[in-house]
């Protein structure tokens, strides 16, 4: 029972209370309690961030889907893809609890309002590429998102469970491929080692800013929304990266990499901070075409969102409050 429902005259204070006794215990806050709106704001943009990435995510790799190397492959590689669909609809319903709808949220996309992923506007050139996203950037997300699992708004941790579940399998089929890659000529190894010279940067700047440099983390870990900072997520995918590289037999392009036995951890160097910022102002290497693509798709579903909504009404249904966004796989022009 929540405070909500038990105490519908509780004061605003009472209320307040109420929220920071369950945050101190690290329980759940749950739609219908009661929230400061700075804390459902930092959920709504990150979550609708969140999904916009996964929605974003499948162009990279479906740009591949109709190149895979073998029918194995493309069916790997379609099933992937469908699965990034997947998660950025769990993580659109969970931005739904708080009261916004997917369509208000793609359309602040749209209008260039709410950000992505920094990662997807680099393009994927070769389909080694497909192997290193799984490798390095499921394995990223994958960092990132367990302690989400734990994150103290309950429909965005439990939708993080079946999204970690599915990123799992995404990040071993990507070390896998890669390793079948290295297990053959001269020319694939070459080609794993410059997709992992390209990715590997771009991957380290996936979880944000340094911790010096981020000003949503202190509030967001003081609210229990994130439990890691960035820098610390960021060392963990370093330490852990490292042997699986070395397993691969492929190399990290940092001459900075080294074990530090004081520490108990990977010394390394920094990304391209520069690089990262005018990505996430919209001026990275791919930001103008998987915008153009997104809109694209959105404007070509308009007609399955209109039918839903008019099959709704006509079923005496609630009219949808997502409309459904027309979520295209294909159409990638990296090459
Ligand atoms: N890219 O104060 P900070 C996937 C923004 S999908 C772009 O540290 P915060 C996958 C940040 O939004 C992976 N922007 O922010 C899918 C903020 O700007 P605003 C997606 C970034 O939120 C398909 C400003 O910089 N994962 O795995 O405390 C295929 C200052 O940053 C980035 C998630 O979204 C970035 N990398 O921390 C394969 C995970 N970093 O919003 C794979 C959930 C920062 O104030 N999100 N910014 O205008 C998070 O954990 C956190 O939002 C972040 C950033 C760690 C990303």
């Amino acid at each position: 029972m929540t405070l909500t429902e038990t105490a519908p005259g509780a004061s605003e204070a009472e209320l307040e209370r109420h929220f920071e006794a369950t945050i101190a215990r690290n329980d759940r806050i749950e739609p219908r309690d009661w929230m400061p709106e700075g804390y459902r704001k930092t959920l709504v943009r990150q979550i609708a961030q969140h999904a916009h990435s996964e929605i974003i995510g499948m162009q990279p790799e479906g740009n591949w889907i109709t190149r895979a190397p073998s029918l194995r492959r493309k069916a790997i590689l379609l099933a992937k893809v469908q699965d990034e669909a997947g998660h950025g609809l769990y993580l659109y319903s969970a931005a739904e609890t708080l009261g916004v709808s997917r369509l208000e949220l793609t359309e602040l996309l749209l209008a260039g309002r709410q950000k992505y992923s920094s990662i997807f506007n680099y393009p994927t050139l070769s389909y080694a590429d497909v192997g290193t996203i799984g490798w390095l950037v499921d394995g990223a997300a994958i960092c990132n998102q367990v302690p989400l699992c734990r994150t103290s708004f309950g429909p965005y941790g439990r939708a993080m469970i079946r999204v970690c579940k599915e990123e799992s399998f995404h990040q071993r089929q990507g070390f896998e491929l890669l390793a079948t890659m290295m297990r053959g000529t001269d020319e694939q190894r070459a080609m794993v080692q410059e997709s992992v010279d390209r990715f590997w940067w771009p991957a380290l700047m996936m979880f944000g800013p340094p911790d010096a440099d981020s000003p949503n983390t202190a509030q967001s870990m003081a609210w229990g929304i994130k439990r890691n900072t960035n820098d610390e997520l960021r060392q963990k995918f370093v330490d852990m990266s490292v042997p699986q590289a070395e397993a691969l037999g492929v190399t990290l392009p940092d001459p900075e990499l080294r074990w530090n036995e004081e520490r108990g951890h990977h010394d390394f160097g920094q990304p391209d901070w520069e690089e990262f910022m005018e990505g996430v102002k919209g001026n990275g290497p791919c930001n103008a075409q998987r915008m153009a693509h997104r809109r694209r798709a959105h404007e070509e579903g308009a007609w399955v969102r209109a039918a839903a909504t008019a099959y709704a009404a006509k079923q005496g249904l609630d009219t949808p409050r997502s409309s459904l966004a027309g979520h295209s796989t294909t159409g990638g022009t990296e090459r």
